[in-house]
């Protein structure tokens, strides 16, 4: 009987899928499936379940709607970027992620979490994200009435949280799925200590569906050509063609027509740091081809 289903963790040669039907498997997969396409969380798979006690079997990959290597999920539709007052917002590690979703056709959304602590940063970031094409929302993981937006935005999308280790992504999964995901200032008592995710899964309640994955970390811009990171800019496209340089980076270029629009406004912060950005992706392209 082939059934199909969702791919929640693969760990050790064994992979969990949860079918259509709402049953979790336990499958393998043959060598030659692996080898032609490493199975990803977030694939949508076809399967032939095992009876009783015995492992089942994963039969096919279907087509993918997008992929990402680092972390390794597949079909992310939405990518939600979380950042707070505390600790100290990276939002270079924002931007970044936002140049890798775009290139993977994921689509981004900006949560400003611990809107508790300073309501004004939800305000502040919501200007500079104002021509992004990408939402800033105000949040606060705390209070589940706070969180409606965020949990309306993610409903029907397999989504993935990511960003700063302390910003509140556990928290917010916990007060959206009622989970009791271990979060870093909580002490949780278990047999391996401090609960650490090791491994993307993919997480279901109900409409909402959430890959919990650490890899966000190690996520760099090695690889991505510059005119690609400067085309993952939104903010761009309305000016460039007005730039005295075609084609233009808008980096330093005299009379750069995006520079010129876009300075003393709130977006100006993002392009800066397109400039750092930009910058990185040519000293790998440098690296690469010396
Ligand atoms: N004041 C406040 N604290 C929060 C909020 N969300 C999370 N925290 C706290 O921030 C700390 C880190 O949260 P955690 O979910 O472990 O962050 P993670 O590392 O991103 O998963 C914990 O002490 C949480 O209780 C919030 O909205 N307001
Ligand atoms: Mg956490
Ligand atoms: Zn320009």
């Amino acid at each position: 009987m082939m059934t199909q289903g969702t791919l929640l963790r693969g760990i050790g040669g064994f992979y969990t899928a949860l079918a259509d039907d709402g049953a979790a498997y336990t499958l393998r997969a043959r060598g030659k499936l692996r080898r032609d396409t490493a199975p990803l969380a977030g694939d949508r798979v076809e399967m032939t379940p095992g009876e009783g006690e015995r492992h089942g079997w994963l039969e096919r990959i279907l087509p993918r709607r997008s992929v990402l290597t680092r972390p390794p999920v597949a079909n992310l539709e939405l990518l939600i970027l979380v950042i707070a007052p505390i600790p100290d917002p990276d939002m270079l590690l924002i931007d970044r992620l936002a140049v890798i979703a775009r290139r993977a056709d994921v689509d981004c959304l900006v949560c400003v979490n611990k809107s508790d602590i300073d309501p004004a940063l939800g305000r502040r970031v919501a200007a500079e994200y104002a021509l992004s094409g990408m939402d800033a929302m105000s949040v606060c993981a705390l209070d589940a009435a706070a969180l409606d937006g965020l949990r309306r935005a993610m409903s029907g999308k397999l989504c993935c949280v990511a960003g700063q280790s302390g910003v509140g992504k556990s928290t917010i999964l916990n007060t959206l799925m009622g989970k009791n995901l271990k979060t870093g200032g909580v002490s949780v008592r278990t047999e391996r200590g401090r609960h650490t995710t090791r491994q993307a899964e993919l997480l279901i309640d109900g409409e909402l569906r959430i890959l919990d994955t650490p890899g966000f970390s190690l996520l760099t811009l090695d690889g991505v050509p510059s005119a690609e990171v400067r085309d993952a800019y939104p903010e761009f496209a309305e000016h460039s063609g007005g730039c005295r340089f075609q084609p233009c980076m808008h980096d330093r270029e005299p009379g750069c027509a995006v520079t010129a629009a876009l300075s003393g406004t709130a977006p100006q912060a993002r392009v800066e740091r397109y400039r750092l950005l930009l910058a990185e992706a040519r000293d790998a392209e440098r690296n690469r081809y010396r």
